[in-house]
């Protein structure tokens, strides 16, 4: 069992010591190996050895995707390539991606900490846990393949397959743990009601969903269409992979794996470390890993941390669930919104699939929003223009009474926003630059 108590239960007291240490020794390593840290620090004038304790940290620079693509492919290790055994990369569809590397060390701890996210919902050696995440370059794959067998899980690889070849697959070989992003278990539900077959049928208990922001209105939904119990859990490539935070039994927030990671919470305006229980931008160092350690990681996430313990007895502290990115935030009109905002009024509105994409377009100067939403086959099957065109008002109304908003909208079929296994759905796709 991965779930150990002496180390998700320590005393706060010796796991900040524990925290303190590891960083200094981290820091250390990446002074003497990682140049564009050591360039940073000196040009900053901030000497490593004055870190002596947690609230030294936010004396230290912030860093950021674009210091990770700079220094493309191998500028950010902290060991020469002949300790890498494996490399994952992000998809850099914006500029170089960012290449991550792992020593054999590393993926040992890796695997650890994603044993821990399954054994923390229950996922044992008696679970048979169907992975349909992608199994390439990315990091979710081959993360979760590598928790699951450390835990003794018996792990079918089926990053890849169809939706029916994953049903038959889930049916045939009694699956009893999908993972997952939330969209694709939504899709699998659509496709089990498609074809009149029961959930009940399968054998499926435990989702463990993540990769992409979802909500509890979500959850609910992928339960009772799956009849499964549904958690969440998050990371992110650069840090490690999935493996970050995880939700316990009591899904009140996601715990952080806070002996090999510090969480900081800062205003991605003023860039201050915010006090805690503040929303706020996640900021990430890894105090254990050898091959691409990062101090003071922009995570671009929104999330925040919960101020008080959790029942489970875990003293790792809990991030809330990240509700979006920095990034997707759109501004119109002086007004903030985020695609979790359309997502919840979406999901008010009956024959809407909660599946959409925000596309900001600039025409004359104007800036333009068009809103793509899926809808059922049937409600498209239903040819009178008029209806589809008052649905069309319906979300349009809803947008500009609560949100201020006027969008363009287009209605599409299920799936047409595409969600393959592995993948995910890209909320926000600005041609504004273009
Ligand atoms: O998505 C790692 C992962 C895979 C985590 C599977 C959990 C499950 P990347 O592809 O590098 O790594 O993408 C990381 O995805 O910065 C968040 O914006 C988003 N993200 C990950 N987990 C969650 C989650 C993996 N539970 C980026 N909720 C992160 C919301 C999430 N967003």
């Amino acid at each position: 069992m991965i779930y150990s108590r002496e180390w998700e239960t320590m005393l706060r007291e010796d796991l900040e010591q524990l925290q303190v240490e590891r960083l200094q020794m981290t820091l250390n390593q990446v002074y003497r190996n990682v140049s564009f840290l050591r360039n940073l620090y000196d040009k900053n004038g901030v000497e490593t050895s004055e870190i002596k304790s947690l609230t030294d940290l936010s004396k230290l620079p912030l860093t950021s995707k674009d210091n990770l693509r700079d220094s493309y492919p191998y500028e950010a290790f902290a060991v020469p390539l002949r300790d890498i055994v494996r490399i994952h990369s992000t998809s850099g569809t914006t500029g170089n991606p960012i290449v991550v590397g792992y020593t054999k060390n590393d993926l040992n701890i890796w695997s650890s900490l994603v044993g821990r996210v399954l054994s923390a919902v229950g996922i044992d050696g008696q679970d048979l846990v169907q992975i349909a995440f992608s199994y390439s370059q990315s990091s979710a794959g081959l993360g979760f393949h590598y928790g699951a067998e450390k835990i003794g899980a018996s792990v079918i690889p089926a990053s890849g397959e169809e939706v029916l070849k994953q049903i038959q697959i889930m049916k045939d070989y009694r699956t009893s743990v999908l993972i997952s992003t939330p969209g694709y278990a939504l899709h699998i539900a659509s496709v089990l009601e498609e074809h009149g077959m029961d959930p009940q049928e399968l054998n499926l208990n435990i989702g463990l969903f993540g990769a992409e922001p979802w909500s509890e209105k979500l959850r609910g939904e992928i339960e009772s269409r799956l009849k499964i119990k549904a958690y969440d859990n998050y990371g992110l490539s650069e840090i490690i992979g999935p493996g970050v935070a995880y939700e316990c039994e009591h899904r009140k927030g996601m715990h952080i794996n806070e002996d090999h990671f510090i969480v900081e919470v800062i205003d991605p305006e003023t860039l201050q470390v915010l006090p805690e229980g503040e929303k706020g931008e996640l900021v990430f160092t890894t105090i254990t890993k050898q091959a691409f350690p990062l101090i003071r990681y922009r995570t671009g996430d929104i999330s925040r941390i919960i101020p008080d313990t959790c029942e489970c007895g875990r003293t790792f502290r809990r991030i809330e669930r990240v509700s979006g990115r920095i990034d997707d935030m759109i501004i119109i009109d002086g007004n903030n919104i985020f695609p979790s905002q359309i997502e919840a009024l979406l999901f008010e509105l009956e024959g809407v699939e909660p599946h959409f994409q925000i596309i900001l377009k600039r025409d004359d100067g104007l800036d333009i929003i068009e809103l793509r939403v899926e809808v059922s086959r049937d409600f498209l099957a239903f040819d009178e223009i008029r209806r589809v065109e008052a649905f069309k008002a319906r979300i349009n109304q809803q947008l500009k009474t609560r949100l201020g908003l006027h969008a363009k909208i287009t209605l599409t079929e299920p799936m047409a926003l595409g969600r393959t296994s592995g993948e995910k759905v890209k909320r926000v796709v600005d041609l504004r630059e273009a």
